[in-house]
């Protein structure tokens, strides 16, 4: 050992010591830690990862002879990011889960402050009430259930239907603001017929006194995806955006911010053969495919994928999509949350 050796190891060793006694007083160095802390950019722990539905139905269906919906009181296989695994999530912000409910059965009603939305990918028949209406589930509507509104579910047709719940729920762990309680009745009584709230809010009108602060949730809570797909396919005869192709953000009317305050939503589309250029973001996101087939290239990995499979893009990756087939894709994230704070990034690439 040198002199300059014997030195480094005297003070290593001096630092060691100086951390443990600090460390019995409720302490610690920040030097040791502050470019983790305060990373250049982020670094997200999220893997990219994607779940080809085909894959996994035969899973959902499964579970639907282990225990029944109201035994389970919510009947979900919850997407794990494989970098979390344990964690009950799909990002560091969101949670992720495929439901299942087979006719007859009902899901009760509760109430919570996470935020949900579902995305119906399989079978017909089901219906959610959402604050005491009903809506039917079809394939590809986007439903809301924001925080603190009582909702239930249930299948009086003839078919298992499945959907892919997204909640805030790690969010609102993070903030320990989470509350919850179930109702008195397991099927909410319906105060108004069905397609009320899109009649009232969703038509580019409003009721004359209604009037909304920022962070209030939307009255609309289906966006049916028969209306998505009419504004994609509208909007396809103009330019197309290089870096997202034809995407647009689903809105609460009243306010033009998102639906909920913590999820954001998208809808896109991709022509046939159509390539985005890479970008990055820093909202890590759930992509769904409704339509189509192609390619998701997320870092330095890619994935092939088709209707109903979900895939998840970590915060600042690279990512890019290339369309084989005429495709429509979903996905949600915590954009909004990042806009409020001041912290949302966007970068275009090549
Ligand atoms: C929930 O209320 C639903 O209402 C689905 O369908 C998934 C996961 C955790 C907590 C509450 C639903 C959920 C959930």
């Amino acid at each position: 050992m040198d002199r300059n050796d014997a030195i480094a190891a005297s003070s290593a060793e001096a630092r060691r010591a100086f951390y443990a006694r600090i460390g019995a007083l409720g302490m610690t160095p920040l030097w040791e830690v502050l470019g983790a802390l305060v990373p250049p950019q982020p670094k997200s722990p999220v893997a990219p990862a994607l779940w080809r539905y085909d894959a996994i139905r035969e899973h959902v269906m499964e579970a639907g002879a282990l225990i029944s919906a109201e035994e389970a009181e919510r009947r979900v296989l919850i997407l794990e990011n494989p970098a979390l695994r344990g964690q009950s999530c799909i990002t560091q912000s969101l949670y992720a889960g495929l439901q299942l409910i087979l006719p007859g059965e009902v899901a009760p009603a509760h109430r919570h402050t996470q935020s949900a939305l579902r995305l119906v990918l399989d079978g017909e028949g089901a219906y959610t009430a959402v604050d005491g209406e009903r809506t039917t589930m079809r394939y590809g509507d986007f439903i809301i259930t924001p925080s603190w509104t009582f909702h239930d579910h249930g299948n009086d047709g003839m078919e298992p239907v499945v959907w892919l719940d997204g909640l805030d729920i790690p969010l609102v762990s993070f903030l320990d603001a989470g509350f919850a309680e179930k109702s008195a009745a397991k099927s909410q009584a319906a105060t108004r017929p069905e397609g009320d709230a899109l009649a009232r809010y969703g038509m580019n009108m409003l009721p004359l006194d209604h009037e909304q602060s920022a962070s209030e949730p939307s009255k609309v809570f289906v966006y049916p995806f028969v209306r998505t797909r009419e504004s994609l396919l509208g909007i396809s005869k103009a330019a197309i955006d290089p870096h997202h192709g034809f995407k647009l953000r689903f809105v609460n009317p009243a306010t033009g911010r998102s639906p909920m305050p913590t999820i954001g939503t998208f809808a896109q589309r991709l022509p046939k053969g159509f390539e985005t250029r890479p970008s990055r973001s820093s909202d890590s996101s759930v992509h769904v495919c409704l339509e189509g087939e192609g390619r998701a290239t997320i870092g330095e990995q890619s994935f092939d994928f088709g209707r109903r499979d979900i895939f998840v893009v970590p915060s600042w990756r690279t990512f890019s999509l290339a369309a084989r087939e005429d495709s429509l894709l979903f996905s949600f994230s915590d954009r909004p949350v990042q806009q409020v704070l001041g912290l949302f990034r966007e970068q275009r690439l090549d």
